[in-house]
């Protein structure tokens, strides 16, 4: 299988981490860039998005929810990545989680609009603001005391890009005990063997 993805992305990265999490060993990961219009990723995803997962046979699985949940089902080891179907509690904090990354993409696009000179600030406090209410909500909701699942997975993806890519949001103010839950889990090596930085 191979993974089409890029270094920047949080979403691929949440896959990058996933795979090495259920200790799957048969995918190639290949550097694309979205935004060039490669023939390869127009081919396998009409929406020129990464991440995108082509299977042996040539099919192609996205979005990131898609390929995760493809992932888990190739697992042997007894790893769960997921939470069970009736867990409506930790589905809606997987659906906000999936909200506050598109809202964190959403503002890294904004801020590249405003280097451009065509920013919206209404836009750019409209994703600032629903970040900082999700992650003050996850942050008092205890999600960092759970057991390790794909949510804290894409916790982790979501405030490291949020560093890289949005570094003067200050989320950690609304949300200490994900700051202090976030700094010890970059040492290990899913996340740092995916680092964007
Ligand atoms: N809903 C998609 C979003 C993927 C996405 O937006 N990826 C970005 C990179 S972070 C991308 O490929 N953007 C290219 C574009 O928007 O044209 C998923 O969960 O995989």
């Amino acid at each position: 299988m191979k993974l089409l993805y890029s270094v920047a992305s949080p979403y691929a990265r949440a896959v990058r981490v996933a795979w090495r999490y259920l200790h799957l060993t048969n995918i190639d990961e290949q550097l694309c860039d979205p935004f060039e219009d490669g023939a390869e990723l127009l081919e396998a995803n009409p929406l020129a998005k990464v991440p995108c997962l082509i299977i042996d046979g040539g099919a192609a699985i996205y979005d990131s929810e898609v390929i995760l949940r493809y992932l888990a089902t190739l697992s042997q080891g007894g790893t769960k990545l997921f939470f069970a179907a009736n867990e409506w509690q930790a589905a809606t904090q997987f659906s906000l989680l999936k909200g506050v990354m598109d809202a964190a993409f959403g503002l890294r696009m904004e801020i590249r609009r405003f280097e451009e000179h065509c920013g919206s600030q209404q836009w750019l406090m409209r994703h600032e603001q629903a970040i900082l209410r999700a992650l003050q909500h996850l942050d008092k909701s205890g999600i960092t005391a759970e057991p390790f699942d794909v949510r804290h997975i894409m916790l982790k993806c979501i405030v490291d890009y949020l560093d890289f890519r949005c570094s003067e949001l200050n989320w950690r103010n609304v949300a200490p005990a994900i700051a202090l839950w976030q700094r010890p889990l970059s040492q290990v090596s899913l996340f740092a063997e995916t680092s964007p930085c």
